[in-house]
């Protein structure tokens, strides 16, 4: 009952959806807003764990009130930059996408605010966690949402260490496409066999957004086909490298709200799965890897040591959830021939340029004019050149000179002497060539375009040339020999 007088003491029934005034929340805890300067974790005093690092965020500070720990999360349109060359408008909490990461300790009695600014009505969803099921966030079923302009409170005990996330249950489908969610971490009490003591711990949420080039706001009804993959709502070059010192224990937490799979792989180092949201997965269960799928809905927790130095690659494995916005319909080129095409499309299209003969890597390197608030498919730079990569990627640097729980960047790793990949100047020997296979007398009709191309580019081939049973030209083993269907149908 005290708790209910309080509340509608606090916040006034009558709010404009826009704003939540100030003065009608002074009962609430202080609304915090990004820190400015980049991501350091947050270590209250008296604690005793170490402290998450939410690569491009930062963690929720609370405030004690008897006991209680207290939180306030404001559902707001955010801007978000998502690389340097774009901005975003989302939605978010606390003037970011995503939210900020609360940070608790199990066994810890947390009472959370959630006041809505978003134009339509909300809920919290607090995934994994147990708790008593009014608190579990989900509109129609376990509350009326949380209307425009209203202030509600969740409160239960954080009574399972792990890695969980928040994330709205009501119009599900547009708020996580618009970037609505955050992440939460409750670390164990005292220390359990389960849960390794770590150097360094770092925590990142997938998301994945439709935006049209050129625009600022997702296309919310995007079923599969995205073409922006974020980790906290960054891509690279615009997501934090994870910096650590040599020898040091490394914990990454990362949670899937997209709509399809990342299979998380790191370069160098092998890791296990130490937790998913289910809890810590008993040593007997655990297996290295250098590559784990993170499914939908699902967090995953991985563990190594960093013993490796280096800028090692930390990358989704799916090669299109690296790369900047693209158009998905574009037909592949490699092998064709379009100077005949280029000089008449000129004529009409001053500038245009053909794209895609020799790969897609040149789109890296030339610097096309884009349409305003674009981002190139592939804008990383490196030490030696353009990184072909964009979106979920980011770099592991290991370093013998970095500080225990300095998080800054220390620059591009020099490699000793006699370490580095280099070209080769003297003989070169022979390369086996993969051994020959009878080719198929019914060849399929799709080849017969290709065979018929490949004649007219490479006239001083003559297919009389290749006897029965040999292998066909090295270059395009799958085609058919020219010949048998290119000039008979
Ligand atoms: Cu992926």
């Amino acid at each position: 009952m005290q708790r209910r007088q309080f509340f509608s003491g606090a916040v006034a029934g009558t709010l404009a959806s826009a704003a939540v005034a100030r003065s009608a929340l002074a009962a609430l805890p202080e609304l915090h807003q990004p820190p400015v300067g980049g991501s350091t974790p947050w270590r209250p005093e008296g604690t005793r764990y170490t402290p998450v690092l939410t690569l491009n965020g930062w963690t929720l500070p609370w405030r004690l009130n008897q006991g209680v720990k207290e939180f306030h999360l404001v559902a707001e349109p955010v801007v978000r930059e998502i690389a340097p060359g774009m901005q975003m408008r989302l939605w978010g909490y606390n003037g970011q996408s995503p939210g900020p990461t609360i940070e608790v300790v199990e066994g810890d009695r947390v009472r959370l605010f959630v006041s809505n600014r978003l134009p339509e009505p909300t809920t919290v969803h607090w995934h994994g966690q147990r708790l008593p099921n009014g608190m579990d966030g989900v509109a129609g079923l376990t509350q009326p949402a949380i209307e425009p302009g209203k202030t509600w409170v969740y409160e239960f005990v954080a009574r399972r260490p792990g890695t969980f996330m928040y994330h709205p249950h009501a119009d599900e489908m547009t708020q996580m496409a618009m970037g609505l969610m955050g992440l939460w971490i409750t670390h164990p009490r005292q220390t359990s066999p389960l849960i390794a003591k770590v150097d360094r711990d770092f925590a990142f949420l997938m998301a994945s957004y439709n935006v049209e080039p050129g625009s600022a706001t997702p296309q919310v009804n995007t079923m599969l086909d995205f073409n922006l993959w974020t980790w906290n709502s960054r891509t690279f070059p615009g997501i934090d490298s994870l910096n650590v010192r040599l020898g040091d224990k490394v914990r990454i937490r990362v949670g899937n709200l997209t709509m399809t799979n990342h299979p998380i792989h790191l370069h160098g180092h092998e890791f296990t799965v130490t937790g998913t949201d289910g809890g810590p997965v008993p040593p007997t269960a655990r297996w290295p890897e250098v590559t784990t799928d993170v499914g939908v809905g699902q967090m995953r927790q991985i563990e190594f040591v960093a013993d490796e130095e280096g800028d090692w690659a930390l990358h989704c494995h799916k090669s299109h959830h690296t790369m900047g916005p693209m158009g998905h319909n574009v037909p592949t080129m490699i092998g064709v021939d379009q100077s005949a095409v280029l000089e008449k499309i000129q004529n009409l299209v001053p500038g245009y340029m053909a794209m895609g003969e020799r790969g897609m890597a040149e789109m890296g390197s030339m610097r096309m004019p884009l349409p305003e608030n674009t981002l190139p498919m592939m804008g990383g730079r490196g030490p030696h050149g353009s990184l072909d990569m964009g979106g979920m990627f980011t770099l592991l640097k290991v370093r013998r000179g970095q500080k225990p729980g300095d998080h800054s960047d220390p620059g591009w790793y020099q490699p000793p002497a006699g370490t580095l990949a280099r070209e080769w100047t003297g003989p070169v020997p022979e390369a086996p060539q993969a051994p020959a296979q009878p080719t198929s007398p019914a060849a399929p009709a799709a080849s017969h375009d290709a065979a018929a191309m490949h004649s007219h580019q490479h006239p001083s081939s003559s297919p009389e040339a290749t006897p029965a049973g040999a292998l066909p030209d090295s270059t395009l083993p799958s085609v058919r020999k020219p010949g048998a269907g290119a000039h008979q149908h």
